[in-house]
């Protein structure tokens, strides 16, 4: 038996890297990964498991148990109605938005930075397409993001503006790349690492493919730098929309890290629904400017889709 790390599949067939490098292609024996039972898929890029290499074929194996996570990044899948596991195991997620093309969503980026959070996992805001020009609307929102305490990054795949900076974040790291499609995620793996000629959404359109690209995530490995330590990424499936999973509308709050402080100080106490109360500290930090206004109203947004199971944008 050996251990190996999940890079990618479907349909209960994984592609496992061995420690020694080569990767087996590995269905799962039994009905042995109980504890992800409910979930759209039983298993994840990153994910460590346990596995038996065939014994006649090098590139096969059967994978006998899931190694536990240390943590697991979700959404929540609509059509599948369960959790749909993106990534497990991570030190970094890059929240990759644009200035345009495809329009600004500052909300999915908050989605997803409470996700990251619920998570314990690092978020980075990471806009790619810095070249068409960020405007005034994007760039206070960034800068609204750096003051409450999340890290972002300029950068453009296409001119390689800001990629230094995103390659030393990414260092000795395994990370997460979500986003809409069209943002450049795939675009941003090809730029750290010309070796890889993932498919982009302009190839694809070139080689008269349709407009669609990455269906499933899959975790590649860059080659380190000089000196550097490798990074691992991985490049999950773009997502239309980012459906929370594991959190509930009453403690949203506790997850938008500019209202974490004063949950609790409000004159209603823990009672507060933070939507009307007199002597709400929250709603008095929004009218202060303490809390941006687009925070505020994605915080509503959020809340709302969270207690009607209603999600629409
Ligand atoms: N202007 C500009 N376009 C980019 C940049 N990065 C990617 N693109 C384009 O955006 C489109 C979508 O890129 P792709 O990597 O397939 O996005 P993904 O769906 O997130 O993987 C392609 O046409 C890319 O050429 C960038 O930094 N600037
Ligand atoms: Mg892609
Ligand atoms: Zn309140």
């Amino acid at each position: 038996m050996s251990e190996g790390l999940v890079l990618g599949g479907t349909n209960n067939l994984f592609e496992v890297e061995t420690d020694e490098g080569s990767v087996r292609l590995c269905a799962i024996k039994g009905k042995i990964l109980r504890d992800v039972e409910g979930y759209y898929n039983p298993l994840a890029p990153g994910d460590r498991v346990s596995f038996e290499p065939d014994a006649t074929d090098p590139g096969r194996g059967m994978i006998l148990s899931l190694v536990p996570r240390r943590n697991h990044f979700v959404r929540w899948n609509q059509k599948g109605k369960a959790p749909q596991l993106l990534a497990a195991n991570l030190d970094l997620i890059a929240i990759v938005t644009t200035p345009d093309e495809p329009p600004f969503r500052p909300r999915f980026v908050d989605r997803a930075l409470v996700q990251a959070d619920l998570e314990g996992i690092e978020p980075l805001v990471l806009v790619n397409k810095c070249d068409l020009e960020p405007d005034a609307d994007v760039l206070e929102r960034l800068s609204d993001w750096e003051r409450i305490g999340y890290r972002t990054l300029q950068v453009s795949a296409r001119t390689g503006e800001g990629m230094d900076s995103l390659a030393a974040l990414l260092e000795g790291k395994l990370s997460a790349f979500v986003g809409q499609s069209g943002v450049g995620k795939s675009s941003l793996l090809n730029a750290l690492d010309t070796r890889l000629e993932l498919r982009t959404a302009g190839l694809s359109e070139k080689f008269g493919r349709g407009t669609h690209t990455t269906t499933k995530g899959m975790l590649f490995h860059l080659p380190p730098g000089a000196g550097e330590k490798p990074a691992s990424i991985v490049d999950t499936p773009g997502v239309r929309r980012f459906v929370l999973h594991g959190v509930e509308a009453k403690d949203l709050a506790l997850y938008f890290r500019e209202m974490e402080p004063l949950i609790g100080s409000c004159s209603w106490g823990l009672s507060c629904s933070h939507l009307h109360e007199p002597g709400c500290k929250i709603l008095e930090a929004v009218y202060a400017g303490v809390i941006h206004e687009e925070r505020y109203e994605s915080w509503q947004r959020i809340r709302e889709e969270l207690e009607t199971g209603r999600f629409a944008d």
